[in-house]
């Protein structure tokens, strides 16, 4: 399109945002350079372009996820420059409250979903936000930014593939800027564009040059349009050069002097800005009273966070990580003559009927659907409620994941199955750094109501070290997440309920020995709320506090122990994070000694972490050492008296409990 042809108003507006990113931009350099910035600040001087023609291709309601390199995405959406230099100070005005800094810019309100710190992950998630605007039937749009270096992360390919197999509408915008740190991409691709790489995933691949802010804007206007149609995602690669090092204080001596100088000199996004507007008459005077006319807001911004915005209040440093909600009422005992279900079908239970009480409720994993899930747990769930509610998904748990962390941030409530909770290692970035840090980092702005369910633990049936493991101790100690581990049928589905009605994200564990469990479950809701342990024996002698399968050998050595007149009261844990310490350190006054059994390996495991509950609260009722009893801290093995030799068993629980007493 030639420039004549373009509303003259546009183009001073797309100008008006590039100088507005450049000014913003180069104030920074100066203010790392003077040390009163922190370095992590990553500039996007040279790009300008991109986030300007890209935005312009947009409705308002049209959603983003951004990379470390930022702000200026971030400014051609809408955000306040005042509130984005707040935020890089750490300032409670700034749009995270200070908690998120320059790599962590959001403004829901203006479907800013995210900055990211972590290279590649916002792709997955902007399938997630782009899965919920079309089950909602929004006809929103989500643009994804990521640099070149990012294209060779796992999780652009495992996000790509999804998004064309789902058709989502989605735009993956690879801003090129021809490095990735000191890396260049000619040495980091052995093909010459990353758009090639589209071929692969069956979606059209575009190349345009990223200084043009018209070739870019008409380049995304065609991607955001076939989008928005049903076309499904396009990946726009846009070739540009980021004229600053790799962070504000980069010595940048891996790049040559002059071609650091060719852009600067030659294709400058300011300069070719400005140059459609003086071809269309705009005067030179204009178009510098307009820069220090921006020069001027920024500064002013500028000095406005650093010297005169206030910290936040310390008592905040612990605000925001979980979401404020109403306790969910608790729907008491299992009622009398209810039937006998399995774990499995107790689990199954709670999912349809949630699903069927809340649209929001969505079912994403490998083989869920049509096989029914790897365990049976969801079967007959597809042909009930649909194949856009029920998603088969390709092997890609971060994929899986990060679509759920996207599609939770946007209102919906989705269930993510992992077939065995040993694979989260694939998706732990999506887990760790994204679903359990969303809430804290962008300053309490938006809930992450995710459950993830995985099949964990030992079923004695030699699955070997890769199937078998028990990692809890690894969500426990993970600030953002909640974790869940149940025992019995009924509360499988008491808890998994409270889990998928929770605004935060839950790991929700289900042990592989326990699947095939019977007992009676209630019919209709039934609900237990997280956080609440339960009394499964009383006892005056000893307390066994334990979790999900460990619970059953707890109450088989109790039994034991019952006829050698020793009284041992059973807590089952149930939720590890929330942890009920209330019910916990109760049981530890009356009996005043404690056993922690856990199938968890020892080593900074679960069981270390209760004990410390213990004496940290309630030393003083204690007659002898709390003691724990767990796996021993091995690759759990295949041979089946490897394996048993590894785990615990209620002897040896029952002889550490005799033990306990006479001490
Ligand atoms: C998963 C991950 N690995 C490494 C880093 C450190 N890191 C931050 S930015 C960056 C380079 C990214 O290059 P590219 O994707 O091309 O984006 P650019 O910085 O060029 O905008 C690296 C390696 C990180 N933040 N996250």
């Amino acid at each position: 399109m030639a420039v004549t042809d373009i509303d003259l108003d546009l183009l001073r507006e797309l100008h008006r945002q590039i100088v507005t990113i450049r000014e913003f931009e180069t104030e920074l350099l100066h203010a790392s350079r003077r040390g009163d910035l922190a370095d992590a600040t990553h500039l996007c001087l040279g790009q300008e372009a991109i986030a300007a023609g890209t935005m312009a291709a947009l409705r308002p309601d049209d959603l983003i996820t951004s990379t470390h390199r930022g702000h200026g995405h971030c400014i051609a959406k809408g955000a306040d420059t005042r509130r984005m230099m707040a935020e890089l100070y750490g300032k409670a005005s700034g749009y995270c409250r200070g908690r998120g800094g320059s790599m962590h810019i959001a403004d829901f309100s203006l479907g800013i979903c995210g900055a990211n710190g972590i290279v590649g992950a916002g792709m997955p998630i902007a399938n997630g936000i782009a899965l919920a605007a079309m089950l909602k039937g929004t006809g929103q749009v989500c643009l994804s930014f990521f640099g070149d270096g990012a294209a060779n992360q796992g999780s652009f390919h495992e996000a790509l593939n999804l998004a064309s197999i789902w058709k989502l509408p989605v735009v993956f915008v690879c801003e090129n800027n021809q490095y990735a740190v000191s890396m260049a991409a000619s040495e980091s691709m052995a093909i010459e564009n990353v758009a090639d790489r589209a071929a692969g995933y069956g979606m059209p691949g575009v190349v345009v040059d990223g200084n043009d802010v018209l070739a870019v804007r008409e380049a995304t206007t065609a991607a955001v349009g076939r989008a928005r149609t049903g076309g499904g995602p396009t990946l726009l690669e846009c070739k540009t050069y980021r004229i600053s090092g790799h962070y504000a204080m980069d010595p940048d001596r891996y790049r040559p002097r002059e071609e650091k100088q060719w852009w600067e000199k030659h294709n400058d996004p300011v300069e070719r800005s400005g140059q459609l507007l003086v071809e269309r008459s705009v005067s030179a005077d204009e178009l510098t009273a307009l820069r220090k006319r921006i020069r001027t807001e920024v500064r002013d911004a500028h000095r406005l966070a650093k010297d005169d915005e206030p910290c936040p209040d310390t008592i905040e440093t612990c605000a925001d990580i979980y979401t404020p909600q109403e306790p969910l009422a608790d729907s008491g005992p299992v009622p009398d003559g209810s039937p006998d279900k399995t774990f499995v079908e107790a689990l199954g239970q709670a999912i349809a009927e949630e699903m069927e009480r809340d649209g929001r409720v969505v079912l994403i994993g490998e083989d869920v659907g049509k096989r029914g899930g790897a365990f049976q747990v969801s079967a007959g769930l597809m042909e009930r409620f649909g194949t856009d509610r029920v998603r088969d998904t390709p092997i890609s748990e971060a994929a899986i994941v990060g679509c759920g962390v996207g599609a939770a941030m946007q209102g919906l409530r989705p269930i993510c199955e992992i077939m065995f909770s040993d694979f989260v290692t694939v998706a732990m970035d999506q887990i760790a750094n994204q679903a359990a840090k969303m809430r804290y980092m962008f300053g309490g702005q938006v809930s992450v109501p995710l459950v993830i369910r995985a099949t964990s633990g030992c079923a004695g049936r030699a699955r070997g070290a890769q199937h078998s493991q028990s990692l809890e101790a690894w969500f426990m100690h993970t600030p953002g997440l909640k974790v869940v581990y149940p025992s019995t049928p009924a509360e499988a589905k008491g808890l998994l309920t409270a889990a998928i009605r929770d605004a935060d994200p839950v790991i929700f564990l289900e042990h592989k020995g326990l699947l095939q469990d019977v007992g009676p479950v209630p019919e209709g809701e039934y609900v237990i709320p997280l956080g609440k342990a339960a009394v499964k024996r009383e006892g005056a002698d000893l307390t066994i506090v334990s979790y999900a399968r460990a619970v059953h050998i707890a109450l088989h050595a109790a039994k034991r122990l019952e006829g050698e007149g020793i009284g041992v009261e059973v807590i089952d844990l149930r939720t590890l994070v929330p942890l009920d310490a209330q019910t916990l350190l109760a049981s530890v006054r009356k009996t005043g000694r404690v056993l922690v059994l856990t199938e968890d390996c020892q080593t900074a495991g679960a069981a270390a972490e209760i004990i410390a509950t213990i004496t940290d609260n309630a030393f003083d009722a204690l007659k002898a050492a709390p003691l724990r009893i767990t796996a021993r801290d091995v690759p759990l093995p295949y041979s089946q008296p490897l394996e048993s030799c590894a785990l615990p068993n209620s002897s040896i629980v029952a002889d550490a409990a005799k033990r306990l007493v006479q001490a």
